[in-house]
C-alpha cells in the first residue's frame, strides 16, 4: 500500500483529538492528502455501532460481544475507509485503533489478548498502523480534561468507569507500546499542546521518510 497509516492512542481526555487536529492542519499546508478518522466510527454503520457500544444506558453487552462489535465496526471502517485512503497514496490518522481493544478489553481480564489478536488478524490480514502515538498521563488529570470539554454532553460508558480500571488501561498501553518500540512512540500528554505537536510532526516526519526512503 502507498500511504502512511498513523493511529492515535491513549486514555480519555489526553489529548489524542486534539494532535490529530493540529498534525492534519500541519501536513495539509504541506500539501499531503490527508484522512482523518476515529474509532469506533468512520462509516456510517460504525458510527451506528458505536452508540450500541457507547451508550451508558445502552445494552449491557458481555465483554466478548463487546469486543466483536468493536471488530465488526472496524471491518467496515478498514474496507470503506483506510483500506481505499491507503491505496490511494494518502496519510491517514485514527483516532484508537486496535490497541484500544486490546487495552480495554483485554486489560480488564475479560477477553484474553491471544483471542483479540486472532480476531486481529483475521479482520484486519496484514494491516497495521506504521507508526502509533500513544499519548500518556496521569488518568485522574485526563479524566478533568476530559469532563470540561464535554461539558453538558452526555458520558459514555468508559467515562463512567473507576479510576483504578482507567489506571489499569495506562499501563496496558505502556505495555503494548514497550513491546513494540519500532511502531510506538510514547508521548508525554501532560506537556503544552503545541510542545506535544512539535514532537508528533518530528517523529512523523522521520518515520515518514524512513519508510520511503529505507534509510534509518
Ligand atoms: N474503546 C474500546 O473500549 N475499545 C476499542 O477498540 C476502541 C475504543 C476503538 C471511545 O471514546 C471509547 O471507546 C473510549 C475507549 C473505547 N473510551 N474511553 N475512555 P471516545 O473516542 O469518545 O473517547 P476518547 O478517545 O477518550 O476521547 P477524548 O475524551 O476526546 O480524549 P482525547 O481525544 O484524548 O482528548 P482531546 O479531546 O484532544 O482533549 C480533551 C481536552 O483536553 C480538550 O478540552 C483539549 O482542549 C484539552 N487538551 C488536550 N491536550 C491538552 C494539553 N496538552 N494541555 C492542556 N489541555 C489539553
Amino acid at each position: 500500500m502507498k500511504g502512511f497509516f498513523v493511529t492515535f492512542e491513549g486514555g480519555e481526555g489526553a489529548g489524542k483529538t486534539t494532535q490529530i487536529k493540529l498534525l492534519a492542519a500541519r501536513l495539509q499546508e504541506l500539501g499531503h492528502n490527508i484522512v482523518v478518522t476515529r474509532e469506533p466510527g468512520g462509516t456510517k454503520g460504525a458510527e451506528a455501532i458505536r452508540e450500541l457500544i457507547l451508550n451508558p444506558a445502552g445494552f449491557n453487552f458481555s465483554s466478548m460481544t463487546e469486543t466483536m462489535l468493536f471488530f465488526a465496526a472496524r471491518c467496515d471502517h478498514v474496507e470503506k475507509i483506510i483500506i481505499p485512503a491507503l491505496e490511494d497514496g494518502k496519510i491517514v490518522l485514527c483516532d484508537r485503533f486496535t490497541d484500544s481493544t486490546l487495552a480495554y478489553q483485554s486489560a480488564l481480564g475479560k477477553v484474553s489478548g491471544d483471542i483479540i489478536q486472532k480476531m486481529a488478524n483475521l479482520i484486519l490480514g496484514n494491516l497495521k498502523p506504521d507508526l502509533t502515538f500513544f499519548i500518556d498521563m496521569e488518568p485522574a488529570q485526563g479524566l478533568k480534561r476530559a469532563a470540561t470539554r464535554r461539558g453538558s454532553s452526555a458520558t459514555d460508558r468508559f467515562e463512567l468507569e473507576s479510576l483504578e480500571f482507567h489506571k489499569r488501561i495506562r499501563h496496558a498501553f505502556l505495555r503494548i507500546a514497550s513491546a513494540e518500540p519500532e511502531r510506538c512512540m510514547v508521548l508525554s500528554g501532560e506537556q503544552d499542546l503545541h510542545v506535544i505537536s512539535d514532537q508528533v510532526f518530528k517523529v512523523f516526519m522521520q518515520r515518514v521518510f524512513i519508510q520511503r526512503t529505507g534509510v534509518n
